[in-house]
């Protein structure tokens, strides 16, 4: 029975804490969480600048509404403030976009006007609309969400503005848009996410909210609703042996279908794992990771699949230089009129890759701090720079946009999830000529069905799993939820409906 049944889930990210709360909840006795760190939470990652709370890993919810269980469970811990679980707040449908209007900062030092600004974000807003269109309806026209934006906005701005000055800084801020999408999209390029499946991601409805106490303290909460002792920390899975390989000598043959085998020499057995590492982490690790290896389809999908890196420089001020209703400072670099694909020299210009700082709200709690975010393998390449660098480079960043020569930082925290050993990158995209397939390909449980081996040895779960909630934690919370649900109805079907043949 599902009581007995012993299931080992990999990895204690909120997918893993999912998991193992609804088999619990459902009378599953023998559930244990193995995770190579030594804290729970993955890529829910709270930390502090100068005592403040900052998020290293995820920031929002992303569509805080009841369709939403991150929103839920939120709420329903007491975590949010009253203004995110207003009714209000729950129905803005904003699909996702980010806020139109913010200030603007060149690279000559000038504040960018309005009547500058607005045609092109509406320009490019649009186009984002419409990339996410083709899911839906017809087949894409081109390849990639990047080729299809960069040519539309070439077109509209060359039939629709006048040669001047103004169209080539639309240009530029196009260049800057793009930026933030790689982060958003989690890629290097725009040009890597495929246009026909853009629209697969489904944003819900709700204005973005972040946790005041910090995301961690959801993690918190759902662990604190755990048994004790349910998670082996500091224990790196180096291989899942399946279909019993691994103990065809032993003599409980038969018993264990699975046995899993940590860096340190430990094993446990199992008759279910739900593997919730992050796809960063397979991409590196198939090889070894499961004995035997995974099938082909699995592992061309998990290889096509993209996973990128998006990071944050927090940085914190004495006083803001910036204007106090400012959310997010856009940075425009006036040469890049023509969409340069990535920075010529990686060691003098990657900065070039950040794109935008957005500021900390409300100033009481966090004082004047800004949030940097830059994607891509610029953003890889700053978290091996020693942090004095980035600093530095940073500051003079700042100076040359502001034209103000004294704007210096005090403090400066990032995030390096690209050389986090078990993360590998920040989260999934849909690379180019890759579908929802590839997705359901990697959810596919092992063994595959039709197979007379024992059922459900290894479930997949984790947020590049979810078909449409894939790179957010509502999709990973899902997955763990879904992983659980496979094993509960399967040691209690439902009953069968019985129909009167008349
Ligand atoms: C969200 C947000 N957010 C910013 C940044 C990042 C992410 N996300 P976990 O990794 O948590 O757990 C796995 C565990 O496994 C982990 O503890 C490992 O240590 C362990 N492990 C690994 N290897 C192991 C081994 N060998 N043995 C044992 N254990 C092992 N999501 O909702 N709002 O604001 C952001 C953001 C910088 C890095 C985010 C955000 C993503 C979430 O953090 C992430 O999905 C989940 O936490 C993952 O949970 P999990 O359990 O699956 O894995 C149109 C269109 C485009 C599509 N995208 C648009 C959406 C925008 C997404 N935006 C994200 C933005 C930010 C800013």
């Amino acid at each position: 029975s599902g009581a007995d049944a012993r299931v080992l889930v990999i990895g204690c990210g909120i997918s893993g804490i999912g998991a193992a709360q609804k088999l619990i909840r459902h009378g599953f006795r023998k559930v244990r969480i193995i995770e190579a760190t030594s804290r729970s939470g993955g890529r829910i990652q709270t930390g502090g600048l100068d005592g403040k709370i900052v998020e290293i890993g995820a920031n929002w919810i992303h569509g805080p509404s009841q369709e939403n269980p991150v929103f839920r469970l939120a709420c329903q811990y007491q975590l949010l403030d009253g203004e995110c679980m207003s009714e209000e707040n729950q129905s803005l449908d904003i699909g996702g976009l980010p806020p139109l209007f913010s200030t603007w900062l060149s690279s000559s030092g000038k504040k960018l006007e309005a009547e500058v600004l607005a045609p092109a974000v509406e320009v490019f807003m649009t186009l984002l609309k419409k990339s996410q269109e083709f899911y839906h309806s017809s087949r894409a026209p081109m390849s990639s969400v990047g080729e299809f934006i960069k040519t539309e906005a070439l077109r509209i701005s060359n039939k629709e503005w006048k040669d001047d000055e103004a169209k080539k800084i639309r240009q530029a801020m196009f260049s800057t848009l793009l930026k933030l999408e790689c982060g958003v999209s989690g890629t290097h390029t725009m040009d890597d996410v495929d246009l026909e499946a853009f629209g697969m991601y489904k944003s819900l409805p709700g204005l973005d909210c972040t946790f005041p106490g910090g995301y961690e303290g959801l993690i918190t909460h759902m662990m604190n609703e755990l048994p004790k002792d349910i998670v082996l920390f500091n224990k790196p899975v180096k291989c899942i042996h399946w279909n019993n390989i691994h103990n065809r000598s032993s003599s409980k043959q038969g018993l264990c279908p699975v046995t899993v085998e940590c860096v340190n020499g430990e094993t446990f057995e199992a008759d279910h794992v739900i593997l919730t590492i992050p796809l960063g982490y397979m991409k590196r690790n198939h090889a070894t990771l499961l004995n035997p290896s995974l099938p082909r389809h699995k592992l061309h999908s998990i290889q096509r699949l993209g996973f990128g890196t998006n990071n944050k420089i927090f940085l914190e001020f004495e006083q803001p230089f910036w204007d106090e209703n400012s959310e997010v400072i856009f940075l425009l670099w006036e040469d890049e009129y023509d969409f340069p694909d990535s920075v010529s020299d990686m060691k003098t210009a990657w900065i070039r890759k950040l794109s935008c700082f957005t500021v900390l709200k409300p100033v009481e709690r966090y004082g004047h701090i800004l949030c940097g975010w830059i994607a891509g393998h610029e953003s890889e390449y700053m978290e091996t720079l020693p942090e004095e660098e980035v600093m530095h480079t940073v500051t003079r960043l700042l100076r040359r946009f502001t034209g103000n020569p004294t704007v210096t930082p005090k403090k400066l925290v990032r995030s390096q999830w690209y050389h986090d050993p078990y993360t590998c990158g920040s989260y999934t995209y849909v690379s180019k000529g890759c579908s929802g397939q590839d997705i359901d390909n990697l959810t596919e449980p092992l063994p595959l069905t039709g197979s007379k081996a024992k059922p459900l040895q290894v479930l997949f779960a984790g947020e590049a799993t979810h078909k449409s909630f894939f790179s957010t934690v509502h999709g990973a919370l899902l997955t763990g939820w879904r992983e659980a649900d496979r094993l509960i109805s399967h040691y209690s079907p439902a009953p069968k409906k019985i129909t009167a043949h008349l």
